[in-house]
């Protein structure tokens, strides 16, 4: 399944300053939804390489409005988010899930609280913070060591009282990884689904794809959808993207062909066979 990205930032890598202003961020988040994705991930701070923390109460200020119009959306929110108090008072506006780029570094009472209020929890592996995370991406071997510490976050997550059925991981593409990690952690995505919790992958419009290709991220949404299929074809059930449209034409010819019996990805069922966003770690 699909989860739109909604970037309410003036500085984020690919989208930045489109979606600033309410409005506009409402009708994106409208859009994004009747475009076909199943969840709308909304962020108010930029993660990007370099990126400086924005504020609490900044954050807050600019999700306050878009949660508060988008309540009546037909699929559930989940909130980009590493603080606890900016994750509370999304829960209240009616978030379905936290996803945490720090995977519990940031603040681990996150866990108690999805524990509490029964939302979905992503746990995503970066190295470092925004500011440091590309400082140092080598790895001995990438996928072992983002597969251990997602285990290690999701135990921390379980011991903390949530259900494993509330709790997705996600190897952080492009968070401290160099551009051959990348791919390895794409190639090799099957070893990340053997943790047997839920996996939601971003490659949308990052600039490994754009390493591959030699294109800025405006020019990125082909690769983006080829790194969706790859992903989805070995194991990932929720594809984090921009281009929403692209990706559902994309999964949807996908399934139409598996549906014929001989796909590969019939016998697992690929992310455009809707089966409810419980299957990705939040409430169904
Ligand atoms: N990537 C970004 C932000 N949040 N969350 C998860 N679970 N997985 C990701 O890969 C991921 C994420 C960065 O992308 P984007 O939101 O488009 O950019 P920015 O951080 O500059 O707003």
């Amino acid at each position: 399944m699909i989860a739109g990205i909604l970037n309410v930032t003036p500085d984020s890598f690919s989208d930045g300053g489109l979606f600033a202003r309410p409005r506009d961020a409402i009708a994106r988040g409208r859009q994004i939804a009747e475009e076909g994705a199943a969840i709308l991930d909304v962020g108010a701070e930029s993660t990007r390489p370099g990126a400086d923390p924005v504020p609490a109460d900044e954050e807050w200020a600019r999700l306050e409005p878009v949660l508060h119009g988008l309540r009546d959306l037909p699929i559930p929110v989940s909130v980009d988010t590493s603080r606890l108090e900016v994750a509370e008072r999304a829960i209240d506006a009616g978030a379905a899930a936290i996803n945490d780029v720090t995977a519990l570094r940031g603040d681990p009472g996150l866990a108690h609280l999805v524990a509490r209020s029964g939302v979905g929890l992503v746990l995503m592996h970066m190295r470092g913070t925004p500011r440091t995370m590309q400082l140092d991406t080598a790895y001995g071997d990438v996928v072992a060591e983002v597969r251990s510490a997602l285990a290690a976050a999701r135990r921390a997550a379980l011991d903390a009282g949530c259900d494993p059925q509330q709790v997705a991981v996600d190897p952080g593409l492009g968070f401290g990884k160099s551009v051959d990690g990348n791919l390895e952690l794409l190639a090799r995505l099957d070893e990340i689904a053997s943790l047997g919790a839920p996996v939601w992958v971003g490659p949308s419009r990052k600039s490994f794809l754009g390493a591959v290709l030699d294109v800025g991220p405006g020019e990125r949404a082909t690769a983006s959808v080829a790194a969706g299929l790859a992903a989805a074809r070995r194991g990932a059930d929720v594809l984090r993207v921009h281009d929403v449209r692209e990706t559902r034409h994309a999964l949807d010819v996908e399934a139409a062909i598996d549906a014929r019996g001989t796909g590969s990805a019939a016998s697992g069922g690929p992310p455009g066979a809707e089966e409810g966003w419980s299957a990705a770690g939040g409430p169904s």
